[in-house]
């Protein structure tokens, strides 16, 4: 008898506590005060930028339910931007902008973006990221364990060093150049004769500025917000081997905490800021003139553009490292890439 009451009583109280559950705005039951964005760059960057305009778009559309506080130079994991991934899947971060390059290490397909010129023009990797590529590599995002919205743009990679004009691969023969966290960079830049070194972008700043690597390679929206032309970067070759697209996402617990409407809120947001992110990305590298390489000559750099035929011989010193990756990466993919780019409208 005192059993059975107990028991009742039990059930009238856990009804209680639904109804009243139920009655609560969700966010009361489990959403956090405060959901934790890393990016590798703030917001004097395109990059963090994207980020701001993706937190700022987040908070308007759930009016203020999911509130987003940044956290730039990957603070969240110690400015080891090679473990984002592993931290988002983890919940270490709630949510990112991240560069296919960084999570490379956890997601070999991601590799992609970094074989050497794969992606001649800014149409050849729209037609990756907007096409049947792009949907591939949320799936295979998906199944490792995030959740993919949008695809942002951090850029073409292009070579600065601190020693000499680079027009050949015969001009790099021993130069120290920093690589990010793939080892597909090092087999690039060894193909090509230079001596890579891996190493952060927090670490990377300060051996600039020391002389201890002589050169790097990073878009020119990073290379001008980080001002690198004051750390000795003052030769710039222009040869578009690389772009690294970004990638907003969500880790995937934090989205299943969220209402449905409130996830389309944010992938909304998402795709809305990766549109506005790549054109920040691209602004004076698209316009007749390119008026941004005016602006970096004007700093003191010597900008080297290669003719077709000086760019042709990186391609081909770099082909059997594309061959090698292309296995790694998975043949159907890598082809299927290729067509993409092959039948894209210029
Ligand atoms: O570390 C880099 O070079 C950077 C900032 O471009 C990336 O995070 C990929």
């Amino acid at each position: 008898m005192k059993i059975r009451r107990t028991l009742l009583s039990l059930a009238v109280t856990a009804t209680a506590a639904l109804t009243l559950g139920a009655a609560l705005p969700a966010q009361a039951q489990n959403y956090k005060s405060e959901y934790r964005m890393s990016l590798v760059v703030g917001t004097a960057f395109p990059w963090g930028k994207g980020g701001e305009i993706w937190a700022n778009k987040v908070k308007e559309k759930t009016q203020g339910r999911i509130n987003i506080k940044l956290y730039p130079g990957v603070s969240l994991i110690q400015g080891d931007q090679t473990r984002e991934f592993s931290a988002l899947r983890q919940g270490v971060i709630d949510m990112a902008v991240g560069s296919t390059i960084n999570w490379s290490p956890q997601v070999k397909q991601l590799n992609l973006f970094s074989l050497p010129f794969l992606m001649p023009d800014y149409a050849a990797i729209d037609a990756l990221t907007q096409g049947e590529v792009g949907k591939d590599m949320f799936k295979i995002l998906e199944n490792a364990g995030v959740v993919p919205l949008a695809w942002g743009e951090n850029g073409y990679r292009e070579l600065t060093n601190s020693k000499r004009p680079v027009r050949t691969p015969d001009d790099l023969k021993g130069l120290k150049i920093r690589v990010v966290g793939s080892p597909l960079f090092v087999d690039t830049f060894s193909a090509l004769g230079a001596n890579p070194t891996q190493m952060s972008w927090a670490d990377a700043q300060p051996a600039f500025a020391s002389g201890a690597v002589d050169g790097q390679e990073n878009p020119m929206s990073i290379f001008t917000a980080a001002k690198l032309h004051t750390v000795g970067q003052k030769n710039l070759t222009l040869w578009g081997y690389v772009a690294d697209p970004l990638v907003f996402v969500v880790n995937k617990e934090v989205w299943a905490s969220w209402t449905p409407a409130d996830r389309e809120a944010v992938r909304q947001a998402a795709i809305e800021a990766g549109k506005e992110e790549i054109a920040i990305a691209r602004k004076g590298l698209v316009e007749p003139g390119q008026p941004l390489l005016k602006d970096i000559a004007a700093l003191g750099v010597n900008v080297v553009q290669l003719s077709p035929a000086e760019r042709e011989a990186f391609v081909k010193a770099t082909r059997p490292i594309y061959a090698k990756w292309k296995g790694q990466i998975g043949n159907e993919l890598v082809s299927k890439a290729e067509k993409s780019i092959e039948a894209r409208k210029k």
